[in-house]
């Protein structure tokens, strides 16, 4: 009996896991000497995103991303990809900008 209820919850779990990659969705920008790139993204809400920024140059105060409403604030190594987990989206929209929190900046827009 305990037997099958391990076996059960295995099955269970990799089945959840399956669907919740399977759904996720992958938002990608780079860091240029242009800012952010795309500065303007949009995305459907109830899905859960990971942010993928890659920091292409060093002609950018953008060094660090800062996403404030996620109390996020991450260093972005030089051609390094930074994974950032935004959980699933809900309706409305996450600011996203440089370390000072200045001009460089971007928005999602989750409708
Ligand atoms: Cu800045």
């Amino acid at each position: 009996m305990k037997v099958l209820l391990i076996a059960a919850m295995l099955v269970f779990s990799n089945f959840a896991f399956a669907k919740a990659t399977e759904i996720q969705k992958v938002i990608s920008i780079s860091v240029t000497d242009k800012g952010f790139e795309p500065s303007s993204i949009n995305v459907e809400p109830g899905v859960p995103a990971v942010l993928e920024v890659t920091r292409t140059t060093d002609e950018t105060c953008s060094k660090q991303i800062q996403i404030p409403s996620k109390n996020i604030k991450l260093d972005l190594p030089l051609n390094k990809t930074v994974k950032i987990d935004l959980g699933k989206l809900e309706k409305g929209e996450i600011r996203f900008g440089c370390g000072m929190n200045m001009m460089d900046s971007g928005k999602i827009y989750i409708k």
